[in-house]
């Protein structure tokens, strides 16, 4: 079926459909965007690893890390149905030609920080990544159904985690209040920047890939979260915060974008330590690369 009559119908343009250039080069930018997100958001919760305060919390965090491992694995494997190759996709990340989320750029400082992230990161990407479930390319759509699943228990445990620790001690819930009050801001300005200012948002909901602009998305997140912050017992750090009943919807502070164009730039707390430790984990890779396609030309010569 033509491209046009597939997304006027709200089919899914699959692989092997011809798509516009531009539709092809859109979905790779994104794509691999959110692929990259995945594997450098395992830094900062990967930091806590070794110091977890229990070895369930250690388990749980392990196992998180592995899922944002895996969420990468699918989204790399649906940039290559594009006819990209990730190898190449990797080398643009390492050249900087190619971005991840803004978020990854923040450090974590305390134990809390991870219920902070899984709180409110997890919560936002389940947020912006449930309506792509129904994106229209296809493979994008179908990985980010698994993701999403994974995603709601990512943020259960964050939830989890503060809420522990704001029934604690003092200090613990003091330490909570801080995590939230340092993640909050950039989890907002995950969503990117306000519509008047996207570049691709209108052409991206006319090509069926986002269904939501970012400041629907941002706005949808603020009011799913006020109210499980009063269930935790920590506030938000926006004095503005304020159910507004003609609009339906809780009014929220202004977000400060210059600083996500400064994080995008580059130049955000950690930006130049996650990539130098990125760079350098993909060079000590490169053994397991080069073994994992010997093994495999190999056997496909023993089936020939
Ligand atoms: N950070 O025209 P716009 C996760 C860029 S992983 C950096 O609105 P678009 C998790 C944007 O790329 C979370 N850059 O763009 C993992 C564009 O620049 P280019 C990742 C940003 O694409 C591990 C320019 O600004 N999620 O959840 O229509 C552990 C103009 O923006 C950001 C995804 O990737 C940002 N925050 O909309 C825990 C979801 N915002 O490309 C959790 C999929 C904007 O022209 N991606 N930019 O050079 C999307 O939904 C969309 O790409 C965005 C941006 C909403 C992010």
């Amino acid at each position: 079926m033509h491209f046009e009559e597939l997304l006027a119908g709200d089919g899914r343009v699959e692989p092997r459909d011809e798509m516009p250039d531009a539709y092809r080069r859109t979905l790779v930018r994104q794509i691999a965007q959110h692929a990259h997100s995945e594997i450098i958001g395992m830094q900062p919760e990967g930091n806590w690893i070794s110091r977890a305060p229990s070895l369930r919390r250690k388990a749980i965090l392990m196992a998180k890390v592995q899922d944002e491992a895996g969420h990468g694995l699918y989204l790399y494997a649906a940039a290559e149905t594009l006819g990209v190759d990730r190898a190449d996709l990797l080398d643009q990340l390492h050249g900087g030609r190619q971005k991840y989320s803004s978020i990854f750029n923040y450090p974590t400082l305390t134990w809390a920080d991870v219920g902070a992230i899984g709180w409110l990161v997890d919560g936002a990407a389940i947020v912006n990544q449930v309506p792509l479930c129904r994106c229209s390319y296809g493979p994008y759509a179908r990985a980010m159904v698994r993701i999403c699943k994974e995603e709601s228990f990512h943020q259960r445990q964050g939830f989890e985690i503060l809420h522990t620790l704001a029934h604690g001690a003092p200090a613990q819930k003091a330490m909570a209040q801080d995590a939230v009050d340092r993640y909050w801001w950039p989890s907002l300005m995950m969503f990117g920047p306000p519509d008047d200012d996207s570049t691709h948002s209108a052409q991206s909901m006319a090509w069926g890939i986002k269904r939501f602009s970012n400041d629907d998305l941002r706005q949808r997140f603020v009011d799913m979260t006020v109210p499980q912050a009063e269930v935790l017992g920590l506030t938000l750090p926006d004095p503005e915060i304020r159910w507004n009943d003609e609009r339906g919807h809780y009014d929220f502070g202004a977000v400060d974008f210059t600083e996500l164009f400064e994080v995008i730039k580059g130049n955000g707390p950690c930006n130049r330590e996650r990539m130098a430790h990125r760079v350098a984990a993909h060079e000590d890779g490169a053994w397991v690369r080069e073994a994992a396609a010997a093994y495999s030309a190999k056997r496909a010569e023993a089936a020939a």
